[in-house]
């Protein structure tokens, strides 16, 4: 089995062709993006579902509703995947959409919209981990060997949506202005409550104190664990098996450590150093980690 097997190759991406298909992908391409929309954008295994869990009540006032009884897929769905056409048209704004794509591969009318981005990033060492355990869960992914090859993988970007440090480098374009919020899966772990706050105001929204609280307790990682419409047990074994390891796994900062060799690790940080080179981003490598 090689990458052919399982990926189409989009802009010299692999996209899993379980997900993304040649439709989908035009779709995503003419896809009328509102002034008024929400885009949650993150490279693969960065607090996708996490965020999935909170945006919904932070744009309706706080009602649990749809995070109890829609799956975070649909719920907030993803513009280039294939299931997002069964649900637009139902989505009353301000509608909130997921995206693992680069800036410069967004549908055009993303960049003459207002639509308002929130992007996530995790220590690439903790999203190699949680990617490599994702591959090994999903059989519409290319069994990713051992650790070491797969770190390999990531590094030159032959894993799904490309290079980590190609993401976040062209996530962070100045065109962008105060459209998009940046945010850390290690501040969510120390201070969630924070970042939600954050993110209200980013969106110019308000909740109350209790409806606040309850945004808190439902995105705890123990009840996203126990909500079947966010920890996607409604996807059958065959194709994501969590029978070993689930998909919301650990939900930790520095699982890393657990998994590299002190030699993988100057390795890796060598290679993401150089290429995060000149911009203010290569700390997020040893922040809140060491
Ligand atoms: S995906 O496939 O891109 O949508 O994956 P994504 O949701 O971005 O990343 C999955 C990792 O996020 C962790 N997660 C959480 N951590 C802490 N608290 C909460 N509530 C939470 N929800 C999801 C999840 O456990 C995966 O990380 P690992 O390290 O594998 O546990």
């Amino acid at each position: 089995m090689e990458n052919s097997d399982f990926y189409l190759v989009y802009n010299g991406l692999f996209l899993p062709k379980s997900l993304h298909t040649e439709d989908s992908l035009k779709y995503f391409e003419s896809f009328q993006v509102q002034d008024d929309d929400v885009i949650l954008i993150t490279y693969p295994k960065s607090g996708t579902t996490w965020m999935q869990e909170i945006l919904p009540s932070l744009l309706n006032g706080g009602d649990p509703t749809p995070v109890l009884t829609i799956p975070n897929w649909l719920r907030v769905p993803w513009l280039e995947e294939v299931s997002i056409a069964e649900v637009v048209d139902r989505l009353t704004a301000p509608r909130a959409f997921t995206s693992h794509m680069p800036y410069h591969l967004m549908p055009s009318s993303f960049f003459s919209s207002k639509a308002k981005v929130i992007y996530i990033t995790r220590n690439p060492k903790d999203v190699v981990v949680s990617n490599y355990y994702f591959n090994q869960m999903g059989s519409f992914l290319l069994d990713p060997g051992t650790f070491e090859e797969f770190t390999d993988n990531f590094l030159t970007g032959n894993v799904i949506f490309g290079k980590w440090t190609d993401h976040v480098k062209s996530w962070k374009n100045p065109d962008l202005g105060d459209r998009i919020l940046y945010i850390t899966y290690e501040e969510m772990i120390q201070d969630v409550c924070g970042v939600i706050k954050r993110v209200l105001s980013f969106l110019g929204r308000q909740l109350s104190e209790d409806a606040l609280k309850r945004v808190i307790e439902q995105c705890a990682f123990k009840n996203m664990k126990q909500n079947n419409m966010s920890n996607y047990s409604l996807v059958p074994q065959e194709h994501l098996d969590q029978s070993k390891v689930s998909f919301l796994r650990k939900g930790v900062v520095g699982d890393w450590k657990n998994h590299f060799s002190s030699e993988l690790e100057a390795k890796f940080n060598a290679v993401i150093s150089e290429e995060m080179k000149g911009t203010d981003i290569g700390c997020l490598l040893d922040e809140e980690d060491n």
